[in-house]
């Protein structure tokens, strides 16, 4: 006997399986289903109870937590279980919009389920570790009713009833995540692919930890040591560098447009040279 909450998982995937994982690992009694549905065999084999149907599942356990594709995919299969779903607590980390969870929220309310939306800020192999930390909105008492349980996967961050927030920081730190990601590929594509994997491990995964708090709090209003005419002319030459390297100038061009706004508006001086460069980018 274990006084743990039973927790059911709804989707299998790679992120379904590790959520799965770390319940089980914690001494979750755990009920799980897959549409296909030899995923949940490693599952059983650590403790886990393999469900038949998305409604046996959904009647197992007081939490239910849906990890699946897409928010259609969620529709589709919760839609038939909504009375095996009334009165539980849904957690649903399936990456979605706002809107999404808005939709998903008030569908919940109006069968009788408390339903909080999520967002993963996590990999698979981060689930359960210090690193991994999820993002909650919507039913504060679900979630204060879950908050222990759901810390085993990660840490716990409620930003309150408003279903949409979660969706909307989770794809605000997504859009980061990309545009970082983007600009690893372009200072790679720079260097060149023979040099690379040393480029980065050496200095460009020491660069980019070393400037995220000062670009974040840049961004966020907060004062630079570093004046704008200074990095107009330091983005002219970056410009300049990607092409003699003849790397494709895509990425910088959405940065040079704001730029070239910033430079005429208080930098005359910088401008003609700027202008060139930036035009023919
Ligand atoms: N994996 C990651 O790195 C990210 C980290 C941040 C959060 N995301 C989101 O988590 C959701 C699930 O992602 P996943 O990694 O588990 O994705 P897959 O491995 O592709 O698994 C998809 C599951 O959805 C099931 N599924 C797909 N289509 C259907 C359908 N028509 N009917 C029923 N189930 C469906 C699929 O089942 P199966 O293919 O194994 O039968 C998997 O269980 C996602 O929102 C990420 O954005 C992960």
């Amino acid at each position: 006997m274990t006084d743990k909450t039973p927790v059911t998982i709804l989707g299998l995937g790679a992120m379904g399986a590790a959520l799965a994982a770390a319940l089980i690992e914690a001494g979750h009694p755990t009920t799980v289903w897959n549409r296909s549905p030899e995923k949940a065999g490693p599952l059983v084999e650590r403790g886990a109870t393999r469900a038949a149907t998305v409604a046996d599942a959904a009647a197992a356990s007081p939490l239910v937590i849906a990890c699946l594709l897409d928010h259609e995919v969620v529709d589709a299969l919760l839609g038939p279980a909504a009375d095996a779903l009334s009165g539980r607590d849904l957690v649903n980390l399936t990456n979605g919009t706002p809107e999404h969870a808005r939709t998903a929220a008030a569908w919940a309310d109006r069968h009788g389920i408390a339903y909080v939306d999520g967002g993963i800020m996590a990999t698979p192999p981060l689930i359960g570790g210090p690193d991994a930390f999820i993002l909650y909105s919507g039913s504060q008492a679900a979630f204060d009713r879950h908050r222990e349980t759901l810390g085993e996967l990660g840490g716990a961050r409620f930003l309150g009833e408003e279903p949409g927030m979660a969706a909307l920081y989770d794809l605000a730190l997504l859009s980061a995540m990309y545009g970082m990601a983007a600009g690893v590929r372009h200072a790679q594509a720079m260097v060149g692919d023979e040099r690379a994997e040393a480029f980065s491990a050496e200095y460009l995964t020491p660069w980019l930890q070393a400037m995220a708090g000062p670009i974040a709090a840049g961004a966020a209003g907060e004062e630079s040591d570093s004046p704008l005419g200074m990095q107009a002319v330091g983005l002219a030459n970056i410009v300049a560098g990607a092409r003699g390297a003849g790397t494709p100038l895509d990425l910088l061009t959405h940065m040079l447009t704001p730029m070239r706004d910033i430079v005429a508006a208080g930098y005359d001086d910088l401008l003609p040279p700027l202008i060139d460069e930036i035009a023919t980018a």
